[in-house]
């Protein structure tokens, strides 16, 4: 230990340390400052950067012994203050630069230190910046934070004013498509934004932390456990198996009633077998991290390992072993059965194209590791917190896997640093409510970010087989497909998942007949997770890619030949039912001129010749919101003597569900004239708040947000007297007026069959037509994306600064998916870097965006979703750009150098 004066945020300070723990730990644990956010742990994320002494340091791997005595140490929690905002932090909530805020605490402390060397940077100079000092963000794109920069280093030089960039609303307008600063903001901007390790530093004396025993092979059958000697371990309360489990151990899955299994084959604990690597065996419960995490090495695990099926046709291979035994690894298949039978079609058809296809298990890289705690209530209720976006979902699906009375346990989300969609499936509450309901003490469980990567789902791997044909006109009139869909051991959503095959594979286009199949399969690679746009990247991976191969086999134009075929009046989706709006044809004008340039553009840059090539692409954008059939969402509103509270279980990754109940409540209450300062928000602690349905399908602005309509519908009901005019809350008390409303909002939905896959499945869909231009190396095969550019039609916009958001942030997930990102090799693919997250250099600082909004009909005044969309399409118009460029056809993603380089070299033979 050693002791050391720091001046930290400007207070001196007495620190007493081992010279072996990180900066990080010191403020975070010792001095209190939770500000500092801890992502990778390995200086990679740019999350926990502090100023050391003018210098821009990451905390994690800054050890105290090079902290010296007097180093002068800045926190986010010194830069400014809720009251007195920096103009760093003013900026970044103007621009809506923190959506989940984890890596924003990081990137303005970064800044600092940038603008105080160059008062005056270039937008590449501020890239480079961030560049080098490693600050990553998953959920931006980053666009709006150079935006931020920008504008904070004009109001430091007194160029512009608070005044002239801050949306003020004037109260009684419509807050519809404004810049209204979403109501987490200045939390985030100032580090008061608590995470679940930071208020897990917070807990009472007494906690316990929890390490798990993990698996460290794919597939194996388990022969015995011996926890003994682990705990005679110093510190140690308990060591947990599948023994001590109260309940059945098992998560509910949720099945579809045609899958083969029973859904429960996951078990909270490893009992007879392991599945998958990272798969939890044991759960050491110490009083210290440090002590659970010594404890681990000491439980015996005795396994005969097995061989393990790492993908969908090793796993369907004739002699592979059931993973599961007792259910095929073959579980679950549906049908698509569109208009006429498609084999004789397919051989009078004179355009036909096929081709293979294989989209991968990306991984979902919040910057926020999985963490959770639990703890029993004053009235004996297990109550976990974590980062679920699926609250009730996540209930049912453990309850009994615990053994606790679904009616004494509740689940609260956590202020969260990004899902992605890896939280639609339960990680860690399963663990965490066993180890609190057994010791009843509160228990504290955070993973790593290795433990992140490796233990939570990913996307489903699509292996898919498309054909599609046209006639002499180009006129699309058949499709077969099939697809073989890798959901790793664990069936939760995969059979819903295997359905979105058939949904999106041509999607956006008329095709009146269509045949198909789609199956899910057990794997022993990492369990599939929802992930942003659920199934339809896959999907639309293969039919925007193979309509591009269409067009290039007809000499038809790819933009040209979309524009045939995209919907219009009368046409059906491949659900046979219709559109909800016909947006395209408009979207698609819209981008002619844009694309022409570009095209125009490419080719004088390959005119001068060289080893870089340049290419344009287009791919279609499509996503539903809901889920399958008539999805619901409920929540209440009360009107309180200051104004009303709305209560809803919209979960928030991070894209702004608080900005969405907040401008939908103001927005049905204009007439009674309620200030946004007066409507308060209850959100995401179901012992408060009704089962809105999970934060997945982009489902919640369009249901949550109709059921926040009707509920806000109904009080105004109540309020209205007989003369037009509204009661206060003294005259609603005085006429004995109900104060408290409980709404719902179902979707006039059909599920699909899933022989057929046609039924009417959605109330709104998000359409877009994106524009890539990208610039292909031909000597490394390494493709930059230079520029992206999209029509998007969301409806009516709810919040401008939302939405931007989503779109940048879901296309630059785009450009990782295209060409850098994979969960396949476990051994590589575990850090960020590892993983191929985007850095800031390798997405394009234009990214343009262009809005047609087109009212949706079931939609909350016209709007629909924007979450999923953006990561839809863009790696298919990425790819289809490469191919332009320099003629390679990536069908298997990524598009890594080494591919491209390969696909030159046969393009060379
Ligand atoms: N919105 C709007 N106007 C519209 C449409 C949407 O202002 N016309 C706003 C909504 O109010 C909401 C946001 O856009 O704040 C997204 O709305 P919606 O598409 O309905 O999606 P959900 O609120 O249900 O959020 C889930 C969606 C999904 S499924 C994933 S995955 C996802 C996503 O949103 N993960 C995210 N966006 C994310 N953004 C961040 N930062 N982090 C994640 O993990
Ligand atoms: Fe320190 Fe990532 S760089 S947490
Ligand atoms: Fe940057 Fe979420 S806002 S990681």
């Amino acid at each position: 230990m050693e002791k050391k004066t720091l001046f930290i945020n400007g207070i001196q300070r007495i620190v007493i340390d081992d010279p072996k723990t990180t900066l990080a730990e010191v403020l975070r644990r010792q001095q209190g400052l939770t500000g500092t956010k801890v992502g990778c742990g390995k200086g990679e994320c740019g999350a926990c950067s502090v100023i050391l002494d003018g210098k821009v340091v990451r905390s994690c791997v800054t050890k105290m012994k090079r902290v010296h005595d007097e180093a002068k140490i800045t926190t986010i929690e010194g830069v400014g203050t809720q009251d007195n905002l920096h103009p760093l932090q003013l900026s970044w909530m103007i621009h809506g630069a923190a959506q989940c805020g984890f890596c924003t605490p990081g990137f303005i402390i970064s800044a600092k230190v940038l603008l105080e060397e160059n008062a005056d940077p270039t937008r590449q100079e501020v890239r480079d910046w961030f560049q080098k000092h490693h600050n990553l963000c998953r959920c931006t794109g980053y666009i709006p934070i150079i935006n931020a920069v920008m504008d904070a280093a004009r109001l430091m030089r007194g160029e512009i004013k608070k005044e002239d960039l801050w949306f003020q609303l004037k109260e009684g307008d419509s807050i519809l498509g404004t810049d209204f600063i979403r109501p987490s903001a200045v939390a985030k901007v100032t580090g008061n934004w608590e995470f679940g390790a930071d208020l897990g530093l917070k807990l009472p004396a007494g906690s316990l932390h929890i390490k798990l025993v993990q698996a460290t092979v794919s597939h194996a059958n388990i022969i015995s456990i011996d926890t003994s000697e682990a705990e005679k371990m110093p510190g140690v309360v308990r060591v947990l198996t599948y023994k001590d489990v109260p309940g059945t151990n098992r998560i509910n899955g949720l099945a579809f009633p045609q899958n083969l299994g029973d859904g429960l084959e996951r078990p909270i604990l490893c009992d007879k077998k392991v599945f998958q690597f990272g798969d939890a065996i044991a759960m050491v419960l110490a009083d210290t991290p440090e002590q659970a995490e010594a404890a681990t090495k000491f439980v015996k695990v005795e396994l005969e390992e097995l061989l393990p099926y790492m993908s969908a046709p090793a796993a369907m291979a004739d002699d592979a072993i059931e993973i599961h035994p007792g259910t095929p690894n073959i579980y679950f298949t549906t049908n698509i059965v569109k208009g006429e039978d498609t084999k004789p079609l397919m051989e009078s058809l004179p355009n036909v194209i096929e081709g293979d296809f294989y989209v991968g298990r990306q991984p979902h890289l919040p910057l926020e590791p999985d963490v959770a705690f639990a703890y029993m209530d004053e009235d004996d209720n297990l109550m976990v917190h974590s980062k679920s976006i699926a609250l009730h979902f996540h209930h049912l699906m453990t309850a009994e896997g615990i053994g606790v009375d679904p009616e004494k346990y509740f689940i609260a989300q956590n202020p969260t640093g990004g899902t992605f969609g890896y939280k639609f499936s339960p990680t860690i509450e399963g663990l965490i409510g066993v180890a609190t309901y057994v010791t009843k003490r509160p228990c504290y469980l955070e993973f790593n970010m290795f433990q992140t990567i490796t233990y939570t789902g990913k996307r489903s791997p699509f292996f898919m087989n498309v054909k599609m044909g046209a006639d002499e006109n180009g006129i699309l009139q058949a499709l077969e497909e099939d697809t073989s869909v890798d959901h790793g051991p664990y069936c939760e959503f995969g059979d819903l998942v295997t359905t979105r095959a058939p949904q999106f594979i041509s999607a956006g286009y008329n095709v009146p007949n269509i045949r198909g199949e789609a199956r899910t399969v057990a794997t022993n690679h990492a369990w599939g997770s929802a992930f942003r746009g659920y199934g339809s990247p896959q999907s639309l991976f293969a039919s925007e890619t193979l309509i591009d191969m269409l067009a290039v086999q007809m000499g038809e134009d790819p933009l040209e030949l979309r524009y045939k075929n995209v919907y219009r009046e009368g046409d059906k989706t491949p659900n046979g039912c219709s559109p909800d709006v016909i947006v395209l044809p408009q979207a698609l004008d819209t981008m002619r001129p844009l694309y022409k340039e570009a095209k125009v553009k490419a080719a004088e840059k390959n005119k001068t010749g060289g080893d870089v090539k340049y290419g344009v692409g287009i791919s279609l954008n499509i996503y539903s919101c809901g889920l399958d059939g008539p999805d619901s969402s409920e929540i209440w509103i009360e009107l309180t003597p200051e104004g009303v509270t709305v209560g809803n279980s919209w979960e928030d990754h991070g894209q702004g569900a608080d900005m969405g109940s907040l401008a939908i409540a103001y927005e049905t209450l204009r007439p009674v004239g309620f200030e946004t300062k007066q409507i308060k928000l209850v959100m995401n602690d179901m012992k408060f708040t009704p089962n809105s349905g999970p934060s997945g399908g982009s489902r919640n602005n369009t249901i949550t947000g109709n059921a926040i309509k009707v509920g806000c519908e109904m009080l105004l009901a109540a309020m209205k007297k007989a003369d037009g005019t509204y009661r206060t809350y003294d005259e609603m008390v005085a006429d004995n007026l109900p104060l408290h409303y409980d709404a719902k909002w179902t979707a006039p939905c059909t599920a699909p069959d899933v022989e057929t896959s046609q039924g009417n499945p959605f109330p709104c869909y998000m359409y877009g037509v994106l524009l890539s231009e990208v610039a292909v190396d031909t000597t490394t095969g390494k493709t930059q994306v230079e520029k992206l550019t999209m029509v998007a039609d969301v409806g009516t916009i709810i919040n401008k600064l939302v939405v931007d958001g989503q779109l940048w942030g879901g296309l630059t997930q785009g450009i990782g998916l295209a060409l850098s990102e994979d969960f396949e090799d476990l051994k590589k693919n575990t850090t960020l870097t590892g993983c191929g997250i985007p850095q800031i250099k390798d997405v394009p600082d234009e990214i343009n965006l262009i809005y047609q909004e087109t009212p949706r009909p079931l939609g909350p005044f016209g709007a629909t979703g924007s979450g999923e969309m953006p990561l839809s399409g863009p790696h298919a118009s990425i790819c289809n750009a490469i191919f332009n460029a320099c003629g390679v056809r990536i069908t298997h993603l990524p598009a890594y150098p080494e591919k491209v380089l390969a696909g030159l070299k046969a393009l060379q033979k």
